[in-house]
């Protein structure tokens, strides 16, 4: 049953539903993983207003501890800089996509380090932390510790990361105390966390025993000091977590006030970091005195190869290229219908395809061209108001079940059931087409009335799916109901028949989801997935050259993508001392180059330049190392000089 529809009225009588996604890491660029959580976020928010509530949606970053600091050393930067760097590669993703977020929290904003402090004083004063030492294997890549006999071969046992044995004076939180309590809490909350099968995880590591919590590390500068203990910094997941409440101004509150949208309605992170907000974050917040969040969800992971995505094992898919292919509706429809939420899903091109090609192309983008075209030709173009013709309301009842169904279904985080049943009325919709042939009726005068009537109801029920459709496809909803000649209903409360716009002109334009042709596109696209470019197929025996330089039309030209790319980190390549290996941003990508130009220019000081690279060019190994393209130098008597660009040009774009 879908939540009853909250009361209208004034903004502050609206339920408020404030929900967050993790931080990210700083030391990557986002790949599809991280865009997921966020576009999942989105969904939710975005079906929450459209239902009635007061909504706070929280995202950021996080970026302080020893993985942060290790990144960016190991590019000769400083960890701020690190950060700035990739924040903005998160606006910037963020921005393309659409994400309706409230606020950005990065760890490194002063609201959040007041937050911290306040959150540990707290702590302290409800006398559970003190003052001990620590010895344990840490691992820097979950930023946490693990016990020596989890350990194997060197590695910690989540994720496989090498670990290293740590031993330092560390202020602990006794986290041992609140097991019962957490327990008790656990029970009057059999929602706390979802879904089901990873709260049993969740219960039975707490009923494993707990053990004190290191939350101060010496080790190490980049973190928010520790207050009053100079030289100890504070551990990131409690620096971390804390961001929850530091973005609603907790920090900055007078000690004991009341802050808006606590507790929040649900966390969503990835089953990775269940425990750290299933188990000690709670912890946290019962000795700070402050409520508990509703519900923290622990989502599946998407795999490429069967395996998590992860930098280390090279197998990310990273959301650019699939941005700049097929545009963000078509990415954030796929990530939300495919996923079965909760569950581990597999990532392929082939089921992208499958997916744009099927749903968007086909079912519903064929839709609205047909409809379009059908009210242009038989009724010139303006929508009639409804006409009393059975067949205007011969929709409305698989309308209604289908509306039903998508709350019920995003209620209960089923994204990719609400998007089954939009999808439901869009079969059927088609299904009404070809059932009452309108392009027959037109011709037939006594009919005309019946034919409006058709054109009419499969118009509605086209604007009802886009409706449903918004929280997922937020543009291309917009679009359609433009198409439609009316405005996309905002109030998905309830179920109303007759949403669309008496005397609303439609507009003929270019197909909503052009069709792919797979082959094609397999053949002469880059890849989909930029982690293992696929090749393009060999090509045509082209007829030899003529002698000396030969002339190019410019179309032959014109095949050469050119573009403006921005170097990101550039190193020595390990063993060949001509080659440098660089991360260049492309304005929708990063991508990796290798270049003969190490005798010639230190690395660092290519680091920002601007260059001209060489887009389209099949990928290809130098000494072992991919190189996904080329930069151009000029060849002055053997020496390299890199072209490069007096004015500030944005990466990405087109040279000729
Ligand atoms: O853990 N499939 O940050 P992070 C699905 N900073 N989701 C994935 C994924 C995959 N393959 N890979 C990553 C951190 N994610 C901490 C969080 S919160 C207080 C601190 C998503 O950059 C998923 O939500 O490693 C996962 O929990 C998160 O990205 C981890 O991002």
């Amino acid at each position: 049953m879908p939540e009853e529809p909250p009361e209208t009225g004034k903004m502050s009588d609206r339920p408020r539903f404030y929900l967050t996604t993790p931080i990210y890491y700083v030391n990557d660029e986002p790949h599809i993983g991280h865009t997921y959580t966020t576009v999942v976020a989105d969904a939710v928010a975005r079906y929450r207003r459209a239902v009635g509530y007061d909504v706070r949606f929280l995202t950021g970053t996080d970026e302080h501890g020893q993985k942060i600091e290790r990144a960016a050393r190991a590019q000769g930067i400083r960890p701020i800089e690190l950060a700035d760097r990739v924040v903005h590669r998160y606006h910037e993703l963020w921005r393309a996509l659409s994400i309706s977020h409230d606020d950005f929290i990065r760890t490194t904003d002063p609201r959040h380090r007041l937050a911290v402090e306040k959150l540990i004083r707290r702590m302290k004063s409800a006398g559970d932390v003190y003052l001990g030492a620590y010895e344990g294997m840490y691992c820097s890549g979950c930023e946490a510790f693990y016990p020596e006999s989890q350990i194997r071969d060197g590695r910690c046992p989540d994720q496989g990361h090498p670990v290293e044995r740590v031993a330092e004076e560390s202020y602990f939180f006794r986290l041992s105390r609140y097991q019962e309590p957490l327990l008790e809490h656990y029970r009057r909350n059999p929602a706390f966390v979802r879904p089901a099968s990873r709260f049993n995880e969740v219960r039975a590591f707490v009923e494993s025993g707990l053990r004190d919590l290191s939350i101060s590390r010496t080790s190490l500068d980049w973190g928010i000091p520790y207050p009053d203990a100079p030289g100890h910094v504070v551990y990131v997941w409690v620096d971390a977590l804390t961001n929850y409440v530091s973005a609603l101004g907790y920090g900055e509150d007078p000690e004991g006030a009341p802050f808006r949208y606590w507790p929040a309605q649900v966390h969503l992170v990835g089953k990775d970091i269940l425990r750290f907000h299933a188990v000690y974050w709670p912890a946290f917040l019962l000795s700070a005195g402050l409520p508990l969040p509703e519900c923290v969800y622990g989502h599946g992971w998407w795999l490429k190869d069967e395996a998590k995505m992860s930098k280390s094992l090279g197998n990310v898919v990273r959301p650019g290229p699939l941005l700049r292919d097929f545009g963000p509706d078509a990415l954030r429809y796929f990530l939300l219908r495919e996923m079965t939420f909760g569950l581990d899903g597999t990532y392929s091109d082939e089921q992208f395809l499958d997916r744009y090609n099927g749903d968007l192309a086909n079912d519903l983008g064929n839709l609205l061209s047909r409809v379009v075209t059908l009210i242009e030709g038989g009724l010139s173009g303006a929508i009639p108001a409804q006409p009393d013709a059975p067949e205007a309301r011969e929709l409305e009842p698989a309308a209604a079940d289908a509306h039903a169904a998508w709350r019920a279904a995003f209620d209960a985080y089923d994204f990719s059931g609400a998007l089954a049943a939009a999808w439901r009325l869009v079969g059927e919709t088609n299904r009404f087409l070809v059932r009452h042939a309108p392009w027959a009726l037109a011709s037939d005068p006594s009919r005309a009335e019946t034919h409006r009537a058709v054109l009419w109801g499969a118009s509605e029920a086209l604007l009802q799916a886009a409706a449903m459709a918004s929280p997922a496809m937020p543009r291309a909803a917009e679009e359609i109901a433009s198409r439609l000649g009316s405005p996309l209903p905002r109030d998905l409360s309830a179920f109303r028949w007759g949403l669309l716009t008496t005397g609303g002109r439609v507009a003929k334009r270019a197909p909503l989801f052009p069709r792919i042709d797979k082959a094609a596109y397999f053949k002469e696209s880059r890849a989909v997935d930029d982690s293992k470019p696929i090749q393009p197929a060999a090509p045509e025996p082209k007829p030899a050259p003529p002698e000396g330089v030969a002339l190019l039309t410019i179309d032959e030209f014109m095949k050469v993508d050119l573009r403006v790319a921005r170097v990101v980190s550039c190193e020595r390549v390990e063993g060949a001392e001509k080659l440098l290996k660089l991360r260049v941003d492309l304005g929708t990508e990063e991508r990796q180059i290798v270049a003969g130009i190490a005798k010639a220019y230190a690395p660092e000081a290519l680091v920002g330049k601007r260059i001209v690279v060489v887009a389209n060019l099949k990928p290809a190994k130098l000494r072992g190392v991919e190189s996904q393209g080329m930069l151009l130098a000029a060849d002055l008597g053997g020496r390299p000089i890199v072209a490069t660009f007096e004015e500030d040009v944005p990466p990405g774009t087109r040279v000729r």
